[in-house]
């Protein structure tokens, strides 16, 4: 008589073992999920640096587009810059810097219009780069350069006309500001809204960027204050007006990049992601220098999935213990009718 009653206390716990261990199985995926929404993965490599710095090393890439990729690059004046030059192409292409600065070559000019000016005006640089191969152009920007900005192009005919060039902006090596932005994969900065303030101006910003996902972005910054572009209007934008900064983000978390510019005056500064569709998605901020920033914004879409992370880890762990809770107290999970699988 009490053979029976022994057995059903054990067999309960016996039965419960492989669903008890199934709820903590899914209560440990949702623990290190809601962990793994806070915090970043170290150990990426840095590009750049915070100033002061004396050389300046700038990668571009050539393609047959034809383009100069990045188009817009920064170097603080007083300083060398090197270029390192990569043609990705099949074709030649030249990177040809012009002498002087604030000029913008002519994209209706001909080819043998454009060798003329550079007959006449000499440039700071003149590299040809052969297909598929790679060169060096170092070029020492002096400290009255601050806040030039120069144009570089190809030469090889009709390359610059279909849109090969680019610009150098200058800022100063005059210690100033730092902050820090983070990009994500939803396509966010975070946070959108910066801020800084000086006694005077202008002054040196640099922007530790870090990214905290899988890819690439840029850190672009208009140089004009209260202007708010959108992505259909800022590239014909930029080409008017050079942004004050463009740093490229790599890809993979942790990978961060600085991006050093020189502050005009205040107001309120639009910067966005030019990845193509990231804007499109949302990937813009400003940075209000001088003026107030407005009171928080909503949250910013990384926030909703890290609260999503959260909500998700949340339920996973409920389930867990909810079914090793049950299980413990009915003996098995789903529960069934006790006189159907006690008796055979
Ligand atoms: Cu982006």
């Amino acid at each position: 008589m009490n053979e029976p009653s022994t057995i059903g206390r054990v067999r309960p716990l016996r039965r419960a073992a492989p669903w008890f261990v199934a709820g903590l199985l899914l209560a440990t995926i949702g623990l290190p999920a809601a962990a793994g929404a806070f915090g970043h993965v170290p150990g990426a490599p840095e590009v750049g640096h915070a100033r002061p710095m004396t050389m300046t090393n700038v990668t571009l890439n050539m393609t047959d587009t034809p383009r100069f990729a990045p188009q817009f690059v920064s170097a603080p004046a007083g300083t060398t810059a090197r270029f390192h030059l990569v043609n990705q192409g099949a074709f030649p292409h030249t990177f040809t810097l012009l002498a002087q600065p604030g000029v913008r070559l002519n994209s209706s000019w001909t080819p043998g219009e454009i060798d003329h000016y550079f007959a006449v005006n000499g440039s700071l640089a003149n590299v040809s780069v052969a297909a598929g191969s790679q060169a060096n152009a170092t070029v020492a920007f002096n400290a009255s350069t601050a806040f030039d900005s120069f144009e570089f192009v190809s030469m090889t005919p009709y390359q610059f006309q279909a849109g090969m060039f680019g610009l150098v902006n200058l800022t100063t090596t005059a210690p100033g500001l730092t902050g820090s932005e983070n990009t994500t994969d939803s396509y966010a900065f975070v946070p959108a809204i910066l801020s800084a303030s000086s006694a005077h101006y202008p002054f040196n910003l640099d922007v530790l960027v870090t990214n905290l996902g899988d890819l690439s972005h840029t850190f672009t910054l208009v140089g004009q204050t209260n202007v708010t572009l959108t992505p259909a209007s800022y590239p014909a934008y930029l080409l008017q007006n050079p942004p004050i900064a463009n740093a490229n983000v790599p890809g993979g978390p942790g990978s961060t990049v600085w991006a050093n510019f020189t502050v005009p005056g205040p107001g309120i500064y639009q910067y966005f992601c030019t990845v193509s569709g990231h804007f499109q998605n949302g990937m813009t901020g400003f940075l209000y220098v001088g003026v107030p920033p407005p009171p928080l914004p909503a949250p910013p879409s990384t926030a909703i999935i890290e609260g999503w992370v959260l909500i998700g880890s949340g339920v996973l762990l409920g389930i867990g213990v909810l079914a090793a809770a049950a299980s413990a107290y009915i003996g098995r999970f789903p529960p069934q009718a006790r006189g159907s699988s006690e008796h055979h």
